[in-house]
C-alpha cells in the first residue's frame, strides 16, 4: 500500500526585520526555496518542505499547535505568546534580530527603580511580559496596549512611561525618552513543535535542524 508523502512546514516572517535573515538561514542550510503560486507558501524543491510566510505574531501558535514543525521568531514574540497552552520549544538562538525590551521614561519623571512606576500608566505592545516583570517586583501599574507608535504615548499623555523594543536607541532619543530598565534581551530563535511530524519525516526534520545549527555556529 502506498501512502502519500507529507511535507514539513517551517513558519517564517513574511516581511519585516526577520524576513530576509530567516530566508538566508533556510537557504544556507541547503534548502532550495522557490516561490509558489501564492505568497503565503514557498516550496522547497529539493526536499518535501514548505515555508509558511506569515506575520511574526502568528508563528508561536502555528508551531505550538503543530500547524508548522519549525519556526523562526523573536524571543520577545515567543514570550508574549505564552498563555499556559502548549508551547513551542526553543532549539537555538540564531544570532540575528537582536533587541532589548526596555522601560523608558521622559526626563520629567523622577525615576528611582521599578517602584517609581507604581500607580502609573505604561504603554507597550508586550502587555504579558511587562505584567510579569511588574508583578515580580510588586509594582501595580496600568498597562495600555498599543500595536505601534508606543514611543509617542508619553507626549500624547496616553501614558507616563513606555516598555518597547530598542536596538540602536535612536527612537527613544528622538522622542526624548531615557531607558531605565531592561525587561527582556531578545534575538531570533529556531523553535520546534511539541507535535511530532509523521514518522517518515522525522529524519528530515532532525537533519534540517542539524544543518541550521551548522550554519549558525559557522557564523558565530
Ligand atoms: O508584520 P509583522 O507582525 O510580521 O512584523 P512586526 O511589525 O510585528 O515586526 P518587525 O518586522 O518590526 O520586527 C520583527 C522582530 O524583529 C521583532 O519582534 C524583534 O524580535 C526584532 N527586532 C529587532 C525589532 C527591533 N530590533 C526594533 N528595533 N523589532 C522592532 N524594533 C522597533 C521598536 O519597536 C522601535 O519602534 O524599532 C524601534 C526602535 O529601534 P531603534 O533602533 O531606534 O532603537
Ligand atoms: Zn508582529
Amino acid at each position: 500500500m502506498s501512502t502519500v508523502q507529507g511535507r514539513l512546514r517551517i513558519a517564517v516572517q513574511k516581511s519585516g526585520r526577520l524576513a530576509d535573515r530567516s530566508l538566508d538561514l533556510v537557504r544556507d542550510a541547503g534548502l532550495r526555496v522557490v516561490k509558489g503560486n501564492n505568497d503565503l507558501l514557498y516550496r522547497v524543491e529539493n526536499y518535501p518542505i514548505d515555508l509558511l510566510r506569515v506575520r511574526d505574531d502568528d508563528i508561536p501558535t502555528f508551531v505550538a499547535d503543530g500547524v508548522c514543525d519549525l519556526g523562526i521568531v523573536g524571543e520577545n514574540v515567543l514570550e508574549e505568546a505564552r498563555n499556559g497552552g502548549p508551547v513551542a520549544g526553543v532549539i537555538m538562538p540564531l544570532g540575528f534580530g537582536r533587541c532589548t525590551l526596555k522601560i523608558a521614561v521622559p526626563p520629567t519623571l523622577a525615576y528611582d527603580g521599578p517602584a517609581s512606576l507604581d500607580g502609573l500608566r505604561i504603554a507597550t505592545s508586550y502587555p504579558r511580559i511587562l505584567r510579569r516583570f511588574l508583578d515580580e517586583r510588586n509594582v501595580r501599574a496600568d498597562i495600555v496596549t498599543m500595536r505601534g507608535a508606543v514611543e509617542v504615548a508619553p507626549r500624547l499623555k496616553l501614558a507616563s512611561a513606555i516598555c518597547d523594543l530598542v536596538s540602536t536607541g535612536a527612537t527613544l532619543e528622538a522622542n526624548g525618552l531615557g531607558a531605565r530598565e531592561t525587561v527582556l534581551e531578545s534575538q531570533a530563535v529556531l523553535i520546534k513543535s511539541p507535535v511530532a511530524p509523521e514518522p517518515g519525516l522525522q529524519h528530515l526534520l532532525d537533519s534540517i535542524i542539524e544543518r541550521m545549527a551548522g550554519v549558525v555556529s559557522s557564523q558565530g
